[in-house]
């Protein structure tokens, strides 16, 4: 348990303190949260037409939630801070107190957002786990808790495309199908965390809409990848809107002259999806270089979007001890288990800085191998 909480506590610091020996810039492969907002963006922020949001009569955010619902081929969005209140507040619109909801078992909810679905919406999160992050249907069809007097009644199934823990894989349309098949025959709503559904699309060139269309509502962030510094939108029809906006309220989330945050959004919407490809080429090279390294192993069906997941059991450190040994070489990462480390692409970082990253790390892991055997 101890090493639970350290290990969470390692994932989610910053790094305001890096004490790196060498001289070249840091190479942050943390995560694509990282990534700072373009010109364009800096420029659109300055210029952007301004309202009080909270009377809907900011029309920058107007616009940005307009185009956002039509891009996702549903009826209305609504622009929220983070990825995390994007979630809390879809649980909560989607459920009553005391409801379940099925979620993946390495899901983002069930892990790493403090709890909320249970401390605030009073929803038991009943985790199923899947393969590469997808359910099986049939799993999800025998946790459903029905409505009993001993039961959570089940109402909601949540799926994260791109699912982060199992390494930033696909859930694909066919999949969602299947599930929203299970979801129809027993009245429950089908929400999906898609913070990262864009890598997604791009990764198997179809149109967003293919993942959307089999879920009531969903989520996308357009703070990681697309380079936004702020925002989420939550997607679904007029009613399901109307209602999310509400628990934003409620949750302190309802903002004044948002269009500072929309107007980057805008841009990252028209400009910064089809450039995720590059990441996932990046990410690519990445994971076949780190295979050839002595020590580490990583899935390569896994290797799907901008994520590459590495075991670092047979070096014979802890993925802790791996990635301090990285960050004093310049090398960014995090842990995600007592032996997984996780790298993440983003704009930002070239092939150039794939090559300097791996050959860095291949120098560590051949000292920390040395080091093992004395
Ligand atoms: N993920 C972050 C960390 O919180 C782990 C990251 O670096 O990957 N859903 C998914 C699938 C996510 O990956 C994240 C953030 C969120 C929701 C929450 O978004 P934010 O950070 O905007 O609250």
């Amino acid at each position: 348990m101890k090493f639970l909480f350290d290990h969470a506590f390692l994932y989610l610091k910053g790094d305001s303190n890096l004490n790196l020996k060498e001289d070249a810039e840091p190479i942050d492969l943390r995560s694509d949260t990282v990534t700072l907002p373009t010109e364009e963006m800096l420029e659109a922020i300055r210029n952007a037409k301004l309202g009080d949001d909270v009377y809907k009569e900011d029309p920058t955010v107007n616009q940005l939630e307009e185009m956002a619902a039509k891009k996702m081929g549903k009826e209305a969005a609504m622009l929220v801070p983070s990825g995390t209140m994007a979630n809390l507040v879809s649980v909560t619109a989607n459920t009553k107190r005391g409801d379940s909801a099925i979620l993946e078992a390495d899901s983002h909810i069930y892990w790493y957002e403090v709890g909320g679905i249970s401390a605030i919406a009073g929803v038991l999160p009943i985790p199923v786990k899947g393969k590469m992050g997808v359910m099986n249907p049939a799993d999800i069809e025998a946790a459903i808790r029905p409505a009993s007097l001993h039961f959570a009644g089940t109402t909601l199934i949540c799926i994260e495309n791109t699912h982060n823990r199992a390494g930033g894989t696909i859930v694909t349309p066919s999949q969602i199908e299947a599930i929203s098949k299970v979801a129809k025959e027993y009245g429950l709503r089908l929400y999906m965390d898609g913070a990262r559904i864009f890598n997604a699309a791009v990764a198997l060139k179809v149109d967003v809409r293919e993942f959307t269309r089999h879920v009531d509502n969903l989520m996308f962030c357009l703070s990681k990848g697309l380079s936004c510094p702020i925002g989420s939108i939550v997607v679904g029809s007029e009613e399901f809107i109307e209602r999310a906006r509400k628990v934003r309220k409620i949750l302190g989330g309802g903002m004044r002259q948002a269009g500072i945050i929309a107007a980057p959004g805008i841009i990252a919407l028209e400009k910064m999806i089809d450039r995720l490809e590059e990441d996932h080429i990046n990410a690519r090279l990445l994971a076949e270089g780190l295979v050839k390294i002595e020590g580490l192993s990583v899935d390569l069906r896994t290797v799907q979007t901008n994520m590459v997941m590495c075991d670092v059991d047979e070096l014979g450190v802890s993925a802790d001890i791996f990635v301090e040994r990285l960050r004093a070489r310049g090398v960014l990462v995090n842990s995600i288990s007592k032996t997984r480390v996780r790298f993440v692409t983003h704009r930002g970082i070239e092939r150039e800085d794939i090559e300097r990253a791996l050959r860095i790390i291949e120098e560590v892991a051949r000292e920390i191998k040395a080091e093992n055997k004395r």
